[in-house]
């Protein structure tokens, strides 16, 4: 029975009326090979994979890419790998290694096999693998870096007396186009911009207090990065003049402190031995007696 069967389908190859690959025809199943011609008597057909390109894989309509398979022959070899998109016959591979270069059609998917036949004309053929062809010219464009910048001066914890004209100097870079604007902030308020760098801007607070100070960069795509922040202080005459003793809001003083403390509701002060440590969601200016 079965060796009928094989005859019946031969035949019907032969015939044009069934597809000699699995991928429309009838005797696909549940996806394995496909032995097409009857093997005579003594003779193991071959074995074939497609190795490329993988199931799922996605090309570009117009492209060329590469269709190999995996051939083996147990009792001798194969002669020839037809290579199928469906039922269309898209080459044909007579030596190792076994692969053609496939233009890809028009967008849509394919199923491609491979159809293997051994040297005692036995034929395989081998498990479909589904690609997708998706149309030209959706490569995106290429991603904007965003710029850099860094306040370089002054520095982190500078303290300076009210009065001072402090030059601030920032500076930004884009690697992959140009810095179109550098501002630069104090908390929200603006202080000063720029339309390229390095920029020096001249800035003389009229309060003292702690500052912070941030620059904002923007390329010219339009992506905007801001600077790490820089803290700084300016003292009144009086706290520059008055080292030590600082009122704490409990009453408590403590002269081994050397600047200018910040001290509103938010601030915790933790008298501890040998250090003095204050918490607090903003920073204290000065520095601690060594
Ligand atoms: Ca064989
Ligand atoms: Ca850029």
């Amino acid at each position: 029975m079965k060796h009928l069967g094989w005859r019946v389908l031969a035949a019907a190859i032969l015939a044009g009326l069934v597809p000699a690959c699995g991928g429309g025809g009838g005797g696909g199943g549940g996806g394995g090979t496909v032995i097409v011609n009857p093997p005579p008597t003594g003779n193991s057909p071959p074995g074939v994979a497609l190795v490329s390109p993988s199931p799922g894989a996605t090309v570009i309509t117009g492209s060329a890419l590469v269709v190999e398979a995996s051939v083996t022959d147990s009792d001798g070899f194969v002669t020839r790998v037809e290579f199928f998109d469906g039922s269309a016959l898209i080459g044909t591979a007579t030596a190792f290694p076994f692969r053609i270069s496939w233009t890809a059609p028009a967008p849509g998917t394919a199923s491609l096999t491979a159809v293997a036949t051994d040297n005692a004309g036995a034929s395989t053929s081998s498990s479909p693998v589904p690609i997708t062809i998706a149309p030209a010219g959706n490569t995106p464009p290429p991603l904007n870096i965003a710029p850099t910048v860094a306040i370089s001066s002054p520095s982190e914890g500078s303290v300076f007396p009210l009065g001072t004209a402090i030059d601030v100097q920032v500076f930004a870079n884009d690697s992959d186009g140009t810095v179109t604007l550098v501002e630069l902030f104090e908390g929200s308020h603006q202080i000063g911009s720029a339309t390229q760098s390095p920029v020096h801007i001249t800035w003389t607070p009229a309060q003292p207090g702690i500052y912070s100070l941030r620059a904002i960069a923007t390329d010219d795509d339009g992506a905007s990065v801001s600077s790490d922040p820089v803290t700084i202080t300016i003292e009144s005459s009086s706290s520059s003049s008055s080292r030590g003793g600082i009122p704490l809001d409990s009453g408590v003083t403590d002269d081994r402190f050397f600047g200018t403390c910040f001290v509103d509701a938010r601030t915790e002060w933790v008298v501890g031995n040998p250090e003095v440590q204050a918490r607090s969601t903003r920073t204290p200016a000065g520095r601690w007696r060594s």
